[in-house]
């Protein structure tokens, strides 16, 4: 297949871009280094220095004559960069992952919501536009986030609800209550994205991901090069990676207020596998499907505690301490989310147990000097 993947940079996009070149597809990447300029801004950096795509796919495709990849630098919200990423090719599959994705970032202050409003929202619709004028039979994977729809008191289908009012039937989008102005981004796009199937008859699949961990992936071998951005800062780090570096450095574990707050997670593996499988599967054109892109449901506590007990299996004496929240969200609550969409299109993933949790804390132990302790308490409150 021709596949564009749009953030090919980032934390999803690199690992996906080897892993699709791997398969034998032609991969054009593309990214503007948006996070790694805000990480450079705000002390953020990732735990080991990652070249940058350019060089990281001249690398590969000396090593690899056989990989198709293409490297594209450049902005999205920018339409004569569009016009340069589109021109001449027509793509099969058309993979989004370029948009900010840390909620804190978001809730800095009006500038940081500002642009990432800004980023998330225009990219989307240009990118829907040209889909629509360069190549309309194009399969359009977004990945969207399970905190689009927040932490209902009732279970969580994938992506629809049927509702009942007054002797009469239909279905909708899942009812949304976004907690942060990034998640509310993603809310924004599924609404966009479904006027564009809904209209124009766009074939399109939305991934509501739930937070994703891990360091190496089935593709990474021994080479560093290999290996994405892994954040552990208060900004870019999701939970699970910011707990298994502040088991490593003897920092305690970071429990937002109650630690009753429940997601679920994914290992980086299984968001590529996920991602494959979606791109296996596309949709009938006008359809818009929906799944929910997560394996294990957990809480806080219970991840602290999981790293906890693994961390003494590697004679790391792991404790925990708990921090103000400085987010506002539920931290006791009803939580149930389906998940059945990938598993019957045969998902195979790997749990949150003890075998992983250990295997991660010896990848990130050989980074250990490199750990910067002072970027680990969150700096961003709302
Ligand atoms: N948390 C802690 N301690 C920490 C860090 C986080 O208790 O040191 C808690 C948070 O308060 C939250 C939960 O862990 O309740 C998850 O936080 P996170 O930072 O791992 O994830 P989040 O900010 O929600 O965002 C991440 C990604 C985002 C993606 C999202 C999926 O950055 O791009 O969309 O996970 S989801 O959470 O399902 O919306």
């Amino acid at each position: 297949m021709n596949i564009l993947i749009l953030g090919a940079d980032g934390y999803i996009g690199w690992p996906l871009s080897l892993y699709l070149a791997n398969h034998g597809h032609s991969v054009t990447c593309v990214d503007n280094y948006s996070r790694r300029s805000i990480s450079a801004k705000h002390d953020a950096e990732p735990l080991f220095e990652n070249p940058l795509l350019t060089e990281r796919i001249t690398h590969f495709v000396r090593q690899n004559p056989n990989y198709k990849l293409r490297p594209l630098i450049g902005d999205l919200c920018d339409p004569s960069f569009i016009e340069v990423v589109f021109a001449g090719s027509s793509y099969d599959t058309v993979i989004h992952l370029a948009e900010q994705p840390s909620a804190p970032y978001s809730m800095m202050g009006f500038k940081e919501s500002d642009y990432t409003l800004r980023n998330n929202l225009l990219s989307t619709h240009n990118i829907l536009w040209a889909i629509l004028e360069n190549c309309p039979d194009a399969h359009l994977i977004k990945l969207g986030t399970m905190g689009e729809y927040g932490t209902p008191n009732i279970n969580i289908e994938e992506g629809w609800l049927t509702i009942n009012h007054e002797g009469r039937s239909d279905q909708f989008l899942y009812p949304r209550a976004a907690g942060s102005i990034y998640h509310t981004t993603k809310v924004l796009d599924t609404d966009l994205i479904y006027f564009f199937v809904r209209n124009y008859g766009l074939k399109v699949t939305d991934l509501m991901q739930g937070p994703v961990y891990g360091l190496h992936y089935s593709q990474s071998s021994e080479d560093p090069l290999a290996l994405p951005n892994f954040h552990y800062d208060g900004l870019f780090g999701t939970v699970i990676n910011r707990f298994i570096v502040q088991a490593v450095s003897g920092i305690p574990l970071t429990i937002y207020g109650k630690g009753g707050q429940t997601r679920g997670y994914l290992h980086l593996n299984d968001s590529l596998q996920c991602i494959h499988l979606a791109l296996q599967n596309p949709p009938a054109p006008g359809q818009l499907k929906i799944y929910n892109q997560f394996v294990d449901t957990l809480t806080v506590n219970q991840i602290a505690e999981l790293v906890v007990s693994a961390a003494a299996d590697a004679n790391i004496n792991a404790t925990c301490q708990t921090v103000p929240n400085p987010r506002r969200e539920k931290e006791e609550h009803y939580y149930h989310a389906k998940n059945e969409g990938f598993y019957k299109l045969g998902l195979k993933p790997q749990h949150f147990d003890t075998e992983n949790i250990l295997k991660i804390i010896n990848e990130v132990l050989r980074y250990k000097d490199m750990i910067d302790t002072s970027k680990v308490l969150p700096k961003v409150k709302w």
